[in-house]
Order: C-alpha cells, then sequence, then structure tokens
C-alpha cells in the first residue's frame, strides 16, 4: 500500500494540480492513475519493477502518469523535457526502460526510438478508461529513479524506495508545516527532488494545491504571487536573483503591489545550491521574508534544515531534519572534533537504495557501516552547518543544476579539432557557478560559436560552457594532473 496515494481518497473534492489554467482534484488525480496503471499493466498482474520512462509536460498529466506507474508495480523513471535526444537516450538505455509514455509533443524528438522492437511506446493521449485491477505495493519496493551527475563521467540512476520516498516529504510535511490549505508555485523541473520531492509530493500529501509553470518566467511568478492564492514558494537561489533583478526593473507602483502580496506568504524556501547571504538580504526587503535555507541530495532528500519557528541563520543550512542522522567525518572517515570541518555524512530512511545497476558505485558512496558520504564540507559553529564547499573540484553547481565536469569533457575531446580541454565551475552571482573550458585546438580555424551549436545536439543546455579560454597546454602538476584550481584563477582573472 502506498500510503502517498492511500491518503488522497481523504481529500477528494479538494483541488490537487493547477496546470494549463484548469485545476484537478485528488478524485481525478486517483481516477485517471488507476486509468494509466491498469493500461500499463496491459493485462499483467504486476509490473514487478519495470522500469517506466516518460516525457511529458510538468502538470497534472505527469502526476498522473507517475502515480500510475507506481500503482501498476512499476519504477518510474521522469525524463527532462529539455534534454536533446542523446541524454533521454542515455536515461532510456541505462535505466533498460520497458516502456515510454509521451505526450505527443515530443513524438518528433522520440522518433528515432521508434523502431526499438524491446522498446513499449505509449502515447498518453491514448490511455483510455480500461478496467482491471491494480496490485497491492509494498513500501519496500524501488518506485524511483532520478538521475544525478558526479565525479564519474556519465550520470547515475538514483533509486529510492516508497518508503525512502516517504521519509523524504513527511520529514518536511512536519518540519516545515505543511497544511491541506497551502497552495505551492512550482516552477522547477520534475525530473529532480526539489520541484518533484520537496514540492509535488509534499503537496499531495498534505492535500494541498500544487500549481505549475511549466517554464520559469519571472514576470509570470510575480503575476501569479498577486492573484492571492500561492502561500508557498520554493527555487534555487538563481530563481531568486533573477526575480530580484526583474522586480528592480518595474515601476514603484507594481513593486509595492508585489511585495504586499508576497507579505502574506506562508514559507519561502532555497536550495539545490549555496544560497549567497546578499541574495537573502535583497529577497528580505522584496518579500519581508528571511528565505529558508536548507540543503539536501538527489539520494537522500533534504537532510539540513534552517528551522520553520526560530533563527534562520544567513549563510548556514541549519540543523539535521527529523529521522536524518548527520556527522561530519574526516580522513578514513573518523569523526572530526566539534568545529573543524569535515564531509558530510548521512543515515536514515530517507537514503537511497543503490544506483542503479552500479554495485561498485554504490558501495564507494557509504562507509562500512552505513554512512552515505556526500562529498560536501561543511563545519558545525553556533548550533549551525555550514557548507564551505565540495570534496570534488569535477562537480559544479549551476542554476541549482549539479553538473560532472569529466561528462562535459568526455564530449568535447570527441570534437575532431578539440585535442584536449579542462572544464571548471566559475563562481557567478547570478548562476552560483558557471561553467568554464580551456580548449586545446588541432588548429586556430576554430569557431566557439559553432561548437556551442555542436554541443547543443549532444548536451542539455545547462551543462554548455559559457566561457573559454584557448590554451597552448593545460595547467599540471608535476603528477601531470590539471590543476583546476590554477584554472580557476584563470577565467576569474578573465
Ligand atoms: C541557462 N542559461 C545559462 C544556464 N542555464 N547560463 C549560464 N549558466 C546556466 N546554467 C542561459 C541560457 O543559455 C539562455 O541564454 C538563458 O539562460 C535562458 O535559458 P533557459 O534554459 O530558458 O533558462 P531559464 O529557464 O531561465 O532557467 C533558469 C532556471 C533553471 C529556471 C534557474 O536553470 C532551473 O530550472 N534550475 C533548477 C534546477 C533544479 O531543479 N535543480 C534541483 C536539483 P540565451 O538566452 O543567451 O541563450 S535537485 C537538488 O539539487 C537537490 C536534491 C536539492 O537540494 O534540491
Ligand atoms: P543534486 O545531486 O542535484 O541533488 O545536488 C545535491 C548537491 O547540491 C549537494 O551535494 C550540495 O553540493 C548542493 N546543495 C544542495 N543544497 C545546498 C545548499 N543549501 N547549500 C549549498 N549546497 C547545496
Amino acid at each position: 500500500m502506498i500510503e502517498l496515494i492511500e491518503r488522497a481518497s481523504a481529500f477528494r473534492e479538494r483541488t490537487a494540480i493547477k496546470s494549463n489554467f484548469q485545476t484537478y482534484t485528488y478524485n481525478q488525480l486517483l481516477k485517471v492513475s488507476e486509468h494509466v496503471g491498469i493500461n500499463l499493466l496491459n493485462g499483467k498482474k504486476d509490473l514487478n519493477g519495470d522500469r517506466i520512462a516518460f516525457l511529458v509536460p510538468p502538470g497534472f498529466g505527469h502526476a498522473c502518469i507517475q502515480w500510475g506507474i507506481w500503482r501498476a508495480g512499476g519504477i518510474a523513471v521522469p525524463l527532462c523535457e529539455k534534454h536533446p535526444l542523446p541524454s533521454i537516450n542515455y536515461v532510456i538505455d541505462d535505466s533498460e526502460a520497458s516502456t515510454i509514455v509521451y505526450s505527443k509533443e515530443f513524438e518528433t524528438l522520440l522518433t528515432p526510438f521508434f523502431d526499438m522492437p524491446e522498446i513499449h511506446f505509449v502515447p498518453s493521449e491514448e490511455i483510455g478508461d480500461q478496467q482491471g485491477s491494480l496490485p497491492d505495493i509494498q513500501m519496500e519496493r524501488s518506485a524511483l529513479i532520478l538521475y544525478t551527475s558526479g565525479t564519474s563521467g556519465s550520470p547515475k540512476g538514483v533509486v529510492t524506495t516508497h518508503n525512502n520516498i516517504q521519509n523524504q516529504i513527511t520529514t518536511l510535511t512536519g518540519s516545515w508545516a505543511w497544511s491541506k490549505n497551502d497552495h505551492v508555485l512550482n516552477v522547477l523541473p520534475l525530473h529532480h527532488v526539489h520541484g518533484l520531492i520537496n514540492m509535488l509530493g509534499c503537496a499531495l500529501w498534505s492535500g494541498a494545491c500544487c500549481e505549475f509553470l511549466p517554464e520559469f518566467s519571472a514576470k509570470e511568478v510575480f503575476e501569479i504571487f498577486c492573484k492571492q492564492e500561492v502561500n508557498v514558494f520554493m527555487a534555487v537561489p538563481t530563481i531568486y536573483f533573477k526575480l530580484i533583478a526583474c522586480y528592480n526593473q518595474l515601476p514603484a507602483s507594481e513593486q509595492q503591489n508585489i511585495s504586499k502580496h508576497l507579505q502574506t506568504f506562508r514559507l519561502m524556501v532555497s536550495g539545490s545550491a549555496a544560497l549567497p547571504v546578499s541574495i537573502l538580504e535583497q529577497w528580505e526587503q522584496v518579500s519581508g521574508h528571511t528565505l529558508l535555507e536548507r540543503y539536501g541530495m538527489t539520494e537522500t532528500g533534504m537532510a539540513i534544515s534552517n528551522p520553520y519557528h526560530g533563527e534562520r541563520k544567513p549563510g548556514y543550512i541549519g540543523q539535521p531534519l527529523p529521522g536524518v542522522e548527520i556527522r561530519l567525518a574526516g580522513e578514513n572517515n573518523v569523526v572530526i572534533a566539534e568545529g573543524l570541518p569535515g564531509e558530510i555524512q548521512i543515515k536514515g530512511a530517507n537514503v537511497f537504495k543503490e544506483y542503479w545497476n552500479k554495485p561498485k558505485e554504490t558501495s564507494h558512496a557509504f562507509t562500512s557501516d552505513g554512512w552515505f558520504k556526500s562529498g560536501d564540507i561543511a563545519v558545525f559553529e553556533d548550533g549551525s552547518y555550514k557548507i564551505l564547499g565540495r570534496s570534488s573540484v569535477d562537480i559544479i553547481k549551476s542554476g541549482g543544476y549539479k553538473i560532472s565536469a569529466l561528462e562535459i569533457e568526455e564530449i568535447l575531446r570527441t570534437h575532431p579539432k578539440i585535442n584536449d580541454c579542462s572544464v571548471v565551475g566559475i563562481p557567478d552571482d547570478e548562476w552560483g557557478e558557471v561553467i568554464g573550458a580551456s580548449l586545446i585546438l588541432e588548429s586556430n580555424d576554430f569557431d566557439i560559436e559553432q561548437l556551442k551549436e555542436w554541443l547543443k545536439e549532444r548536451l542539455p543546455g545547462y551543462k554548455i560552457p559559457r566561457r573559454y579560454i584557448v590554451q597552448d597546454e593545460l595547467p599540471k602538476n608535476v603528477m601531470g594532473k590539471v590543476t583546476k584550481n590554477e584554472l580557476k584563477k584563470i577565467f576569474i582573472k578573465g
């Protein structure tokens, strides 16, 4: 029994989702997701963990397909609508998806896959109201695979069980006082935890409403805020930066109107990347709210959070959430003394089950006594955790997306005119970090704009380097290893 879905019966006539200018009740969500599940089963009793990938825009349809997959016993694999074909292909291939549910607008994009006999294609618009029964699903079963970049080149599939997801949701609904009267505006993608679990999952658990704006636009966000329905908002720091920039361009009367409506909000959260204190302070001026900053990972959901009630310390991520154990460890995973920097290690029912088909990587990600090694370095001081950085220079956070420098380097090296390259994250006020690439070229006959077009066919937009330098050789240490911190300095000097 999946409790998240069972609970929906208590909220039947309430609005669950608002998307495309329409509202949908919990009753509709239950009915349509049942049809999706029965269609996917197609006569079988249980999907028994088959991976069902789906490519549909954020909104009611997305939630119905996710719940339908779960109700039929499948593992949901949400695809990103902004990804180019090779990235979509990677996820389908790596997750060994048996079925792809897609909405018609993505038919052209997916055409190259249609002749793959082992994959079953289901247009979401053609799912009818077939009758049948659904299996009983145990909470220990795997539910979701979300892809995350790591210190290895290719993204890894993070498998969470229904039990993991429920724990990730309930620690937040309790700590942040979610109720059925809440209405959250969701502008984030649904192939990541922030949009999928922290907003959609928490709203549906609580009997609240999750409204979708499929494409982020600062102006539209403010228009929706002024309709006075939304009372909860969550975003990455880049979005708050963009909202502040838009607000500063508006006439004083509009600014006053927006600020007046923002004061009535119950909760505003920032996460997925470090929130600069300057953004926190500027948003305080705009909205009257001190943003609640929290910390999490795809592998763990949210782990550490500033308090809902009580002091939210600028520049700090707060305290462990209920049910989540945190420790800071130094070399050989030895717990360090208070006040010293160490790696955040995490334990709890929120922590993922495994990396899909990657037992070695899964085992490397945990200590021998079961702590998940985050790779983030923090210090605990004055009762709060503060993030100091990451143990790997190859992980970049840009716009809230986690990006592997190695993945981009691998692609760049396949370009016929690039002999070698190195990719780093460069600090940036708007994006947190922007991606910089140093290129060693075959010849001077090279056009960066053409390279960007070439990359667009191979990588999602947010993984494309924004800054480039051409070097004769990469900075290296005596061991011949590229000194990425030196390279960063070269970019920062400009
Ligand atoms: C886009 N642009 C960029 C970047 N992305 N420039 C530099 N760096 C980037 N990373 C440029 C584009 O090239 C384009 O420029 C212009 O910005 C608009 O592009 P577009 O794709 O339309 O951008 P956007 O829609 O404004 O996107 C910004 C965004 C988006 C909404 C902040 O990046 C986003 O949704 N980020 C959130 C990701 C997320 O959900 N992360 C959570 C992961 P031009 O016009 O010149 O071409 S989960 C997680 O991290 C854990 C669990 C946690 O703790 O939450
Ligand atoms: P992801 O793999 O996309 O889930 O990203 C998780 C990573 O985002 C973490 O390992 C951190 O590096 C980063 N992160 C999330 N929240 C915060 C925060 N509040 N401050 C700093 N970094 C954060």
